[in-house]
């Protein structure tokens, strides 16, 4: 490792002592109304604060920056239809603070390097092009034509594409992505890793291959009738707030909810709707019927042992298993009830790490009901048989035929607000070949056939210095990625790395050899272009696309909007008589009736659009039309996953806290789960503790090994935690230094940063 690469990428120490008290058991309530109101006041002018809110996620407003959790098709809270951490991410966009040219000669990149996440994003909104020369101390302004050119010079001289990577995370508009799809392709190379490489990738590729749809098959309003709904692997109280609201109406149509989670997480006990007066004031609404406390990756082997019992009840009973809908829909039933009823029901038992009783109980619920449906997210996807958690919820599904009917189906919930949409809109390393040839069709262009690179595999290029250029179209790649030291040296063998960003972060500080910021515009903000004001349009979780129009202030007059960056790298770079980059980046009318004659599902798209709650997409699943292989929905075999663990070993998994957006840090705070000032722990169960002789608050080392490397972590406390046993859990991006490069899902190549295995040292003074 060079000495350059040792400094500044990973997160510095917070200063604070970390508190510790009680988990919290009911989430949201006032506590989450003052944390709002503490956000808004102290980042925002408060006017705009209240006009923004009032426009969020409201039909004609825009589309929260948080998370992808869709709206209801109806009537919206008039009193807002937003949550705490929506407030967070506003305030976080569209806070009063700036930064400029001023501030990058104030203080170095030397400098910038010891502050901690949150002391970078709270310095502010970027607001106008900055440039890095090699060797340089200092950003410094630099035009935006001049960076333009620059990109397009750096790209001119690459002896092939595919020496570029062309990054895209998830906040990115529909047009602006099918835009940027469009250059890279025209440009002539498929490497487009995504944030959803590292996100619901596992889902994307278990469900096309059993359903025949990467995405989830429910709507909002399917989740309000379920009678069973099962929640795997996801933290809705912190990350997907708003779905707390759907949860209580399936609780009050009668539903029950089975949580499997090796945490307690308080958003899935009791909630406490801000939006009902009687609910703040009383107890809340009881949410998780039954909680089941999984091992780490212990979902296939609890999935598995609830398919034995229910085979076993079908021969004993019958009327369990949904024959009809089988012979009907399906394919592979016979080998997959084989493998089912030959696997080791009580080795299933053992591994999942949960009572036989509770495993009975589950069983019981999802055999007598008919509407069930799964919810789940990074707990599931982000395991090296990521893939094989998605088959076996879909395996259960097809056995009660719960997909495809009113309160049945799968639940995929996405992350970022608009991940869904940029992968509709061809932002994907491994485009259909029907979609390529509908853009050689419209325009003109010769689009690269072989697959391109995902998240690993792009760092491994740079790594290995097969490619020298870097853009992000939003997001933090070096702090969302694995293997924090790796990814540095890769970005910094680099010779151009280019961030199109809002806020500040590590992946302006550890670059190529030159750099460039290019600051846009947020969803937040006005967007005016040439024929006047313009609207984006953005795909929620459930397949839902509507639009999204800014109200504030842009935070400079020097921001371009997404759109307008790539039309004029376009133009700078490439030579395509058959694309009006221009008309686009002055219409987006323009760029939706582009997309709707090459993206299925599209037709019609402005006028659809303009309907104030959108469209849904088709969604074949839905229909109980499966697209797949063989045209039916189609049962697989899995195995059980290797759960080994060296004796003196943890299971290490890396979660968000309450008080972050991935590598955006709001606060220090970990309100429900009872940690305070700090970020820099690991979460260890009680017994755990007093059998290794660890105490409370104690600094620790931790390290993980994987095929003969060390990789280590320094100076984190110990918090005692209802969490199994020989489980631990750490904050990312802090634990990313963790995650070893090589270790990702077989299929999907998600990093397993769900699943490290991990030693915990004291630290000897
Ligand atoms: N406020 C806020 N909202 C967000 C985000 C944010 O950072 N902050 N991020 C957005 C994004 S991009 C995403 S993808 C989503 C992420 O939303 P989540 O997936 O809810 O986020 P994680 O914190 O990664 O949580 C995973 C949950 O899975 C559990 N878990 C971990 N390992 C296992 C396992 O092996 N089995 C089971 N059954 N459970 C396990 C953890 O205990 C935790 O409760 O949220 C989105 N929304
Ligand atoms: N260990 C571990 N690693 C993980 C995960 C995990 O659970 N554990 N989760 C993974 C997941 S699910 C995801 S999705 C990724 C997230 O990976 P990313 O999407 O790459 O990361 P974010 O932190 O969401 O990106 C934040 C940055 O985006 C920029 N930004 C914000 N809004 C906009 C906008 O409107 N336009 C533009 N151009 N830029 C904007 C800001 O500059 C901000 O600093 O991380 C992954 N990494
Ligand atoms: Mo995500």
């Amino acid at each position: 490792m060079n000495k350059k690469s040792l400094q500044g990428h990973r997160t510095p120490q917070n200063k604070e002592q970390v508190k510790i008290s009680e988990p919290a058991e009911v989430s949201v309530g006032f506590k989450a109304i003052l944390s709002s109101l503490q956000h808004m006041r102290s980042f925002m002018d408060m006017p705009d604060a209240l006009r923004a809110s009032l426009k969020m996620n409201q039909k004609g407003g825009f589309d929260c920056p948080g998370c992808a959790w869709p709206d209801p098709d109806d009537e919206r809270s008039s009193i807002g239809e937003y949550c705490e951490n929506g407030i967070k991410a506003l305030a976080e966009e569209a806070t009063k603070k700036k930064i400029d040219a001023k501030f990058f000669g104030k203080h170095s990149i030397e400098e910038l390097q010891k502050w901690t996440d949150y002391e970078l994003g709270k310095s502010g909104r970027l607001t106008e092009p900055m440039y890095l020369a090699e060797g340089g101390k200092h950003y410094e302004s630099i035009s935006w034509e001049t960076a333009f050119s620059k990109i397009a010079t750096t790209l001119n001289q690459l002896s092939s594409p595919d020496e570029a990577i062309f990054y895209t995370s998830g906040r990115t508009s529909n047009e602006a992505a099918f835009l940027y799809q469009l250059l890279v392709r025209a440009y002539g190379t498929n490497n487009m890793p995504d944030c959803s490489n590292m996100c619901h990738e596992s889902s994307g590729v278990g469900l096309s291959e059993t359903v025949g749809i990467g995405k989830g098959s429910v709507t909002l309003q399917d989740i309000h009738e379920s009678e069973l709904l099962i929640i795997m692997g996801q933290n809705p109280g912190t990350n997907h707030p708003r779905m707390l609201n759907a949860l209580e109406k399936c609780k009050e149509n009668g539903g029950k909810i089975i949580a499997v989670n090796p945490l307690v997480e308080a958003g899935l006990i009791r909630y406490k709707n801000p939006q009902r007066v009687g609910k703040m004031l009383g107890k809340g609404t009881h949410l998780t019927d039954l909680y089941l406390p999984v091992r780490i990756n212990g979902d296939v082997a609890f999935l598995k042992a609830v398919m034995c019992l229910l085979l076993r009840w079908e021969e004993e009973r019958g009327g369990v298993v949904d024959m009809e809908f089988i012979e009907e829909y399906t394919d592979g039933y016979e080998d997959f009830s084989k493998a089912i009823r030959e696997a080791d029901f009580e080795q299933c038992v053992l591994e999942s790490g949960l009572e036989r009783e509770a495993i009975t109980q589950a069983a019981e619920w999802i055999a007598a009901k008919e509407k069930i449906i799964i919810c789940w997210a990074m707990g599931l996807t982000q395991h090296v048989n990521g893939v094989d958690n998605i088959k076996e919820i879909v395996n259960l599904l097809l056995l009660r035929g719960a997909i495809g009917k009113p309160g049945a189906g799968t639940c995929p919930v996405r992350g970022h607000s608009n991940v869904q949409g940029d992968r509709t809109m061809g932002v994907w390393e491994a485009p259909k070949p029907a979609f390529l040839d509908k853009l050689e069709e419209i325009f003109s262009i010769n689009a690269p056939r072989e697959h391109g690179l995902a998240v690993v595999p792009a760092i491994k290029a740079m790594h290995a210095k097969q490619a020298s250029f870097f853009m992000g179209m939003g997001g933090n790649f070096l702090s969302a990625t694995p293997d924090t030291d790796y990814t540095a040296e890769a970005l910094q063998n680099c010779d151009l790395t280019v961030q199109v960003s809002t806020k500040l972060n590590r992946s302006h500080l550890v670059t190529g050899k030159e750099a460039l910021i290019l600051p846009c515009l947020g969803r937040t903000e006005i967007d005016v272009q040439k024929s006047g004001y313009q609207f984006v349009t953005v795909e929620n979780s459930m397949g839902i696309v509507h639009s999204s129009k800014g109200v504030l202030e842009p935070a400079s007059s020097m921001l371009k909007s997404e759109v307008s960056i790539v039309c004029s790298l376009a133009q700078q770079l490439l030579d395509t008589p058959k694309i009006e980059w221009q008309a686009f980046s002055d219409n987006y009318d323009k760029i939706r009736d582009a997309i709707a004659k090459s993206v299925p599902g599209f037709t019609d798209y402005n006028n659809k659009v303009r309907i104030p709650e959108g469209f849904y997409l088709p969604n074949g699943a839905r229909d109980r039309q499966f697209k797949t292989a063989t045209g039916k929905a189609r049962f697989s075999i899995t195995s059980l996953p290797e759960n080994e663990l060296p004796k003196e070993d943890y299971i290490m998994m890396t979660i968000r806290s309450h008080d972050q957006y991935n590598t955006t840090i709001y606060g220090n705070d970990d309100r429900y789960r009872g940690i305070h000032n700090g970020r820099r722990v690991v979460l260890m169960n009680e017994q755990d503790m007093r059998e290794e002789g660890w105490t409370k608050g104690e600094h620790v080392n931790v390290s993980s090994n994987y095929q003969g490397k060390k990789r280590l972590v320094e100076d984190f406390v110990i918090v005692p935690y209802r969490i199994p046993s020989r489980c631990v859990a750490m904050y990312f991006p802090e634990a990313n230094p963790l995650v070893p490069i090589d270790l990702f899902a077989r299929e999907s190549h998600t990093p397993a940063s769900k699943k490290i295995i991990v030693s915990i040292d004291k630290i000897i003074v």
